[in-house]
């Protein structure tokens, strides 16, 4: 089976064709984080801007650590494409958005190079939530390269986290100290959605069949994606408006609401699921009770914390969205990493309602869930693994002191302990699925 690259191109069908010819347009962004939820997302979207709108927008790849997808891309002059799957629906078209790729550790001088190169306008990241830490890697680099910038930019972060862009200017303008250089730089929030798991063997080769050629930097996503972005671009930016954007003033009310009523929901169902056995969000939804807990989560718990836009039809799409099968969305995957996720996806929630007098009651549920999956076993005794960069304290702790771990002083709420060990003492005598079952 031929490898995807330029060549077999022309004997693709026309509905998975790149929309921008390989150099068509020259590079004008700078990316950080060769993630495969960036190229289902953020590239997909400037790939349709600049088929639409035009100009040089094609984007150059940095990989910070691994060597695999952009060794893969690579191979591919750069091309891959994104496998849309709903049900029994699957669909794949090659993406034309990569200008080129650089390795951040290996071509270090390269890569400081682009930031400080007028033709880039736009720097965006996808470095998880662990990476807005002083001292990163990435943002070592990324200080080093603006030292050199004479021309304005816009640093955009595409992760999941509140005010994501007012947390990139603090850690930036922190470790950069240069007022004359910040002036040049502007730091649009945004919010980002789409639903894309890891890419799987099976995935891989469900592409293989639909193209006809072999691609090994594949990606899987969901038929939904939505992106909201704060339109500040002092040095220009794609016409992102042209392929369904929502550019505005303030992103923070969508992003309020996206990390508390989906990745809130999706957190609940991967440590329920998880603890329950269930090795996908889909079928962590289909656990009997379990659907009415996160309507009821939504509901009474986060709705109330948003004034702003509609949570509840917000929430029933979301849910809709979650029981899609065909993503496959290992519980396992969105459970990795909740020191990091859930202050912004929970702990809001939370605090909100505790301000407001009450007890949120589901919310305290997912904060158990958690406390137990970080524990390390399933209801059945199954080893549970644990990714998270804390997981060698969180695993011996004490539940007081996973409370402590993930935010200092949650564990002094006596109303909500109380809940949070109602909920423990439920989990640990009926398991997760009974639990969700009587409820
Ligand atoms: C998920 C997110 O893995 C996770 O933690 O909750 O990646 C989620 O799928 C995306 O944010 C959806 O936009």
């Amino acid at each position: 089976m031929a490898r995807l690259n330029r060549s077999v191109l022309p004997g693709l069908a026309p509905h998975a064709q790149p929309l921008v010819r390989p150099g068509e347009a020259g590079a004008g962004i700078l990316h950080f984080g060769i993630s495969a939820f960036h190229r289902a997302h953020q590239a997909v979207y400037t790939e349709e801007a600049i088929a639409e709108g035009g100009g040089d927008w094609a984007i150059v790849e940095v990989a910070p650590s691994s060597h695999d997808v952009l060794g893969a891309l690579r191979a591919q002059e750069m091309l891959y494409s994104v496998l849309t799957v709903d049900g029994t629906e699957a669909t794949a078209r090659v993406v034309g958005a990569f200008d080129s790729g650089l390795h951040a550790r290996d071509e270090p001088g390269a890569v400081l190079r682009r930031i400080a190169d007028p033709a880039i306008r736009v720097v965006t990241f996808t470095v998880t939530e662990k990476a807005y830490a002083p001292g990163s890697a990435v943002l070592d680099l990324l200080v080093r390269g603006l030292r050199l910038r004479e021309t304005p930019l816009a640093l955009v972060s595409c992760d999941n986290l509140n005010n994501n862009g007012e947390r990139l200017r603090d850690l930036v303008g922190t470790a950069l100290q240069d007022p004359d250089v910040m002036a040049l730089l502007s730091f649009p929030g945004t919010m980002v959605d789409r639903i894309v798991p890891a890419t799987t063997p099976q995935s891989l080769a469900t592409v293989e069949t639909l193209l006809g050629a072999r691609d090994e930097a594949a990606v899987v996503g969901e038929p939904f994606r939505q992106w909201v972005v704060q339109d500040d671009f002092p040095g220009g930016r794609p016409a992102w408006e042209r392929a369904g954007v929502v550019l505005t003033t303030d992103t923070a009310p969508y992003e309020l609401r996206k990390l508390r009523a989906l990745n809130g929901v999706h957190s609940a169902l991967a440590y329920l699921g998880a603890l329950a056995g269930e090795p996908t969000i889909d079928r962590a939804l289909a656990l009997p009770g379990a659907r009415g807990a996160m309507e009821r989560f939504v509901a009474c718990d986060i709705a109330p914390t948003i004034t702003a836009l509609p949570v509840i039809p917000y929430g029933e799409q979301v849910l809709e969205r979650f029981a899609n099968a065909a993503l496959g969305y290992r519980t396992l995957q969105v459970a990795g990493d909740g020191s990091q996720k859930l202050p912004q996806r929970i702990l809001g929630t939370v605090a909100d309602r505790r301000a407001a007098g009450a007890v949120p009651e589901f919310a305290a549920l997912v904060l158990a869930a958690w406390i137990r999956f970080v524990g390390g076993r399933a209801d059945d005794g199954t080893e549970l693994p644990l990714d998270d960069p804390l997981a060698a304290q969180l695993r011996t702790a004490t539940p007081q002191r996973r409370l402590e771990l993930l935010s200092p002083g949650l564990a002094d709420d006596a109303p909500l302990r109380a809940e949070i060990d109602r909920w423990l003492r439920d989990l640990e005598r009926h398991g997760a699925a009974a639990t969700l079952a009587a409820l």
